[in-house]
């Protein structure tokens, strides 16, 4: 009886979501893309998804509306896991066919098929609940009404709408709600600025004096970041931060000449940036602000940028960290010392010059294929796995069993040598824990780590710059009929199919010293990307536009031959 209720309100409330004529939807790196005004039927049905893996976890899950760094007419939706790290994997077949089953009888028939194989209490016998958060798109809100709809559709599950949020919030809420702590958007920000100024207060007195430098100029990216930003400033002193690209009327639109994504892959100025700004610490902010680089404008005749990117505040983090474990070690006798492993997850696209940096601090070095579910479930394999991609996407994790480590050395140091350099190192990375986010990649906590352990260090923009130096790289992009007919191995790294290009590129990248070439399909916009990286900016250019073209003519539009 209450499964036939079931089926018949599944029935009807797909029925008010048709399927676009002729669209197909798949969950690609982050959750379903595409043009905003097709997806209310994907969705919904996210919406089902989100709600079904709510019950088999009894946990509560998220979905985000957003389409983070594309441009403002698209949109996207993604599903958070009760850890508040991305959707599991083992569910995407089931995501791409019930965003594909053509009538709502296939997709209830999908959906019968799948409660019954994973055993999932299907019809109201328990509850289930699932956050909601969107970034400020303009098709949001119908989007939001549209997922509503797929979680009512399943009875006993109950949507709770967390309004307008950074997809980093939403994944940080649904961790924190699981552990049963609060986990409102207040408690985030107080977690932060707490987090933050304890780092401050952590700063040793000698370096203190080298922190004049608190300016810092911000590019929201039109989005949801900025305006999030102006709040959690208004909690944090010793830093003064100025936001701009905020979405405000006037301001511009969403990722327009501005964002993470623009900065990283033009090196150009962002807009409402200029010559006022040469030699200040600049960020960029993506358009739901989980990924994050920092900038430099040298010159007020020039355009160009110097990209702090990803792989440098990696860096960045990474010496901070193994500067923590050596006071700490250093000061302990050799039956008291804190063994960890910490590992460094990178994607293809981590320039060359970076991996052997890490690599020289005598890290260890993993690369994983691109988006950040592949990076974090590899980082979460270490007591501290630091993961970053070249495009700002990162964040620390910290084990569970190795937090508890530090906690009981923290109790332990501060009943032994309060206030001591071993003491101030375990609490420095129990703070690093608690203001870095666990759960995803995350903008604004990257931006205070960022800023806390500058000043820590006693470092200018420029010198953290210099850590080492980038090899010329060029990201392009190539639209082809079929961007699927490329498969990818050895962590995008190799073509294994069009069979015979990956041998072309070899040879073209061969005629490039220090050239390093490899292409993959995007998983958030239709085209095919292609990186290159030599010793010289022209050569990473020419080799880049020669792979463009063998690209274009295994796989282009015959009409651009
Ligand atoms: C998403 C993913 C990132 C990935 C990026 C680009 O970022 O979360 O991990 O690097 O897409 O992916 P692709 O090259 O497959 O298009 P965002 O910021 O758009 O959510």
């Amino acid at each position: 009886m209450a499964q036939d209720k079931q089926c018949s309100l599944l029935l009807e409330f797909a029925s008010r979501f048709p399927l676009p004529h002729g669209a197909r939807f798949s969950y690609g790196t982050a959750g379903f893309r595409s043009d905003g005004s097709i997806l209310a039927s994907t969705v919904f049905r996210a919406g089902i998804l989100a709600a079904l893996r709510s019950l088999k976890t009894s946990s509560t899950v998220g979905l985000m509306i957003t389409a983070s760094h594309n441009p403002v007419s698209d949109n996207g939706v993604k599903i958070a896991d009760p850890d508040g790290g991305m959707m599991t994997q083992r569910w995407e077949p089931f995501a791409d066919a019930i965003a594909n089953a053509p009538d709502p009888e296939h997709l209830l028939q999908l959906v019968k098929d799948f409660v019954k194989e994973e055993n999932i209490p299907f019809g109201g016998e328990q509850s289930a609940e699932v956050l909601l958060g969107r970034d400020t798109r303009p098709s949001g809100e119908t989007l939001l009404k549209a997922a509503k709809h797929g979680i009512n559709a399943i009875i006993g599950a109950v949507a709770v709408d967390m309004d307008i949020l950074t997809t980093p919030q939403l994944h940080w809420m649904v961790r924190i709600k699981n552990k049963g702590m609060p986990a409102s958007e207040s408690d985030y920000l107080s977690q932060l600025s707490k987090s933050f100024s304890c780092l401050i207060d952590l700063v040793p007195k000698e370096r203190v004096a080298d922190c004049s430098d608190t300016k810092l100029v911000v590019d929201g990216a039109n989005g949801v970041g900025g305006e999030k930003l102006e709040q959690l400033k208004k909690m944090l002193t010793g830093l003064d931060i100025c936001v701009r690209n905020t979405g405000k009327k006037g301001e511009g639109v969403l990722n327009e000449g501005c964002g993470a994504d623009f900065v990283q892959k033009e090196k150009i100025t962002p807009s409402g940036f200029g010559p006022d700004d040469v030699g200040i610490r600049c960020a960029s902010l993506d358009g739901d602000a989980d990924r994050l680089v920092y900038f430099l404008i040298s010159s007020s005749s020039s355009k160009n940028i110097d990209l702090i990117d990803g792989d440098k505040i990696l860096s960045l983090f990474a010496v901070f960290i193994k500067e923590q474990f050596d006071i700490l070690n250093n000061n302990s006798d050799s039956d008291n010392k804190l063994a960890v492993r910490i590992g460094i997850v990178q994607t293809a696209y981590a320039n060359g010059a970076s991996t052997s940096y890490l690599k020289q601090l005598g890290l260890e070095v993993v690369l994983t294929p691109t988006g950040v579910k592949f990076l974090h479930k590899e980082a979460a394999k270490y007591d501290i796995g630091i993961y970053f991609e070249a495009n700002g996407h990162g964040t620390i994790l910290f084990s569970e069993s190795f937090l508890l480590s530090l906690e009981a050395r923290s109790k332990e140091l501060a009943s032994t040598s309060s206030g001591s350099e071993s003491h101030k190192a375990v609490l420095r990375l129990l703070a690093v824990s608690q203001l870095i986010n666990q759960a995803v990649g995350d903008a604004l906590s990257g931006l205070l780590l960022v800023e806390a352990v500058l000043q820590y260090k006693g470092w200018s923009i420029k010198r953290w710059n210099e850590l080492y130096q980038d090899l010329p790289s060029r990201q392009l992009k190539v639209k082809v009929v079929d961007r699927n007919a490329v498969v990818t191995t050895n962590a995008e790294t190799k073509v294994a199919k069009p069979l015979g290009l990956q041998e072309l590129i070899d040879a073209e990248t061969a005629k490039h010293p220090h050239g390093r070439c490899f292409v993959r399909p995007s998983g958030t916009e239709d085209i095919i990307r292609v990186y290159a990286e030599a010793s010289t900016q022209e050569a990473a250019d020419s080799l880049a536009r020669s792979v463009v073209q063998l690209v274009d003519r295994f796989l282009g539009f015959p009409s651009s031959h």
